[in-house]
């Protein structure tokens, strides 16, 4: 028989002593150790109260399994407060990041089969693969200019400009940088700079009402409406672009064009839904897929011997899918660990959320309906109880484990799960492929580099690399 709700562990009731608390640790930037610290204090699971917003928090991968399971058809996830002041401080519709119940359910259905269904891999392969083919000789120019045979730098603003032309340009409109008028080079830096500050002023806000901070006209909501006014106006000048030459002519009926002309052509979601989701998409595909490409290649410098299994891998890959790039990937499984791999030491999100849609029972505590509750997906991938020797970057643990049940939640979980999840992947994995296929990874040694929080997780430090021609 379970335990009431009103027993479980933690410092549930005093919310804006937590706040202080929490804000005197340096707390929003450190919300991912305060978590580890307090599953080390309260146990698996534990009640918690920051400002207005409580929750529930579990680690355990059984206890996640319980939580998807009982989700239902209309997940919901925490609303991140200042993103939905953006919108209706302004008037902008909702995409699906912020929207509920059948809304959201019929946007993401159609959305589904334009950005993650298995068979538009095919369609994403060659524009990805182009892309990363691109960095590589971008690369080996910086490698001839220093005349050393090898480039070091930090390649935060260069991952960034990949992940923008791979993901946002190519496969969301179907032109390379370049060619997208209105948005050529010091167009392309300023969005790039807009998101980064979007989710850097988001933090602070995530426990004080927006509407407070409003009403004093503080400068992080100012901050805040700027960058995302930036990435509205960029989103809608590239939507437009495309806009118009689909009307203008109808060559691109044939070939693949892209997530947008896909979705005007269809017709099935009305302009300004297609817009909202789409400057969704253009947001959420910069910070994430570079920072986590930067950490794997900050993983790999520190482990060669992984680094050579995977570049005999990748040789004996490529041989056998003869020019078939989708055959190839098929056989890359340690690569794929390796993301996977990376992603568990250095998830983006620091946590999943749902809101409870019924009675559940987590650790033998009854969770009423309608409560939220986080999983620590931080947390878990560094606890030696559900994976052994943590601090180890080891992808092949992925392909021996015993259980990998509910371990490998980085993209999220079921009908709400990331909705950039394919094209992520497809990136990443084609970015690793070039890089490995050309260059040998290094770091300097001894460099510790810990983790920020700034919504979602980052370096808490600059990274070096020294790419270095084979
Ligand atoms: C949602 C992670 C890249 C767009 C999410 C969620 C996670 C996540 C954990 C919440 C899922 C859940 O609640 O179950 C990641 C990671 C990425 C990545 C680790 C890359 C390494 C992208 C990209 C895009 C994108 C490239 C855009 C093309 C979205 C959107 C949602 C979402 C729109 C909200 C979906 C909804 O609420 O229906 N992502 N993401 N993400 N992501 Fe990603
Ligand atoms: C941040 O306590 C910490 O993928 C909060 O591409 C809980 C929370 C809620 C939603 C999470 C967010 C955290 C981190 C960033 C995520 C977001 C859902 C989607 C978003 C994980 C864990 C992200 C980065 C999207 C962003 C798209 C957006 C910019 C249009």
């Amino acid at each position: 028989v379970g335990l009431p709700f009103n027993e479980l562990p933690g410092n549930w009731r005093t919310g804006w002593l937590n706040l202080y608390h929490f804000w005197q640790e340096g707390g929003f930037h450190n919300v991912h150790n305060i978590m580890i610290h307090k599953f080390q204090k309260f146990g698996p699971i534990y009640r918690e109260k920051l400002g207005f917003y409580e929750s529930v928090n579990i680690i355990n991968p059984e206890d996640a399994a319980t939580l998807f399971k009982s989700e239902g058809n209309y997940p919901e996830r925490f609303m991140v407060p200042p993103w939905v002041a953006y919108r209706d401080f302004r008037n902008k519709p909702y995409g699906v990041l912020l929207k509920k119940g059948e809304a959201w359910r019929s946007d993401r259905l159609i959305l589904n089969k334009e950005a993650l269904s298995l068979q538009l891999l095919k369609c994403f392969v060659p524009l990805l693969n182009e892309v990363g083919e691109d960095f590589v000789k971008r690369v080996r120019v910086q490698i001839e200019k220093s005349g050393q045979g090898r480039w070091t730098a930090d390649l935060t603003n260069e991952l960034f400009r990949f992940a923008l032309e791979s993901a946002v340009c190519n496969v969301l409109y179907g032109v390379r940088l370049g060619l997208l008028q209105d948005f050529i080079d010091p167009e392309a830096q300023k969005f790039i700079d807009a998101v980064t500050l979007m989710f850097h002023t988001t933090s602070p806000m995530l426990y004080i009402p927006p509407a407070l901070l409003r009403r004093i006209n503080s400068k992080i909501w100012q901050d805040h409406v700027q960058s995302w006014d930036v990435i509205f106006s960029q989103a809608d000048k590239c939507i437009q672009n495309i806009y118009r030459e689909l009307r203008l002519d109808q060559k691109s009926t044939k070939e693949y064009a892209g997530i947008l002309s896909s979705l005007l052509m269809q017709d099935k979601l009305p302009i300004d839904c297609i817009k909202a989701n789409v400057t969704e998409m253009m947001a959420g595909g910069v910070d994430t897929t570079s920072m986590t490409l930067q950490w794997a290649m900050f993983e790999l410098a520190r482990a060669p011997a992984v680094q050579e299994q995977l570049r005999a891998e990748i040789f004996a890959a490529r041989q056998a899918a003869q020019g078939d790039e989708l055959k190839m990937l098929k056989a890359l499984r340690l690569l794929k660990a390796a993301i996977k791999e990376t992603l568990r030491l250095h998830p983006v999100a620091v946590t999943l959320q749902r809101y409870t849609t019924q009675e559940i029972i987590l650790q033998n505590y009854f969770i009423p309906a309608k409560s939220l509750v986080q999983v620590g997906i931080y947390a878990m991938g560094r606890d030696p109880k559900f994976f052994t020797k943590p601090e180890l970057f080891n992808p092949a643990r992925w392909l021996k484990m015993d259980s990998t049940y509910f371990r490998g939640l980085s993209f999220g979980f079921g009908p709400r799960q990331c909705l950039g999840r394919r094209i992520a992947e497809l990136e990443m994995q084609l970015f690793l492929v070039h890089m490995l296929e050309n260059f040998k990874i290094e770091t300097k040694r001894g460099v510790d580099i810990g983790t920020k929080f700034d919504l979602i997780l980052i370096p808490d430090k600059p990274i070096h690399i020294t790419l270095r021609a084979l």
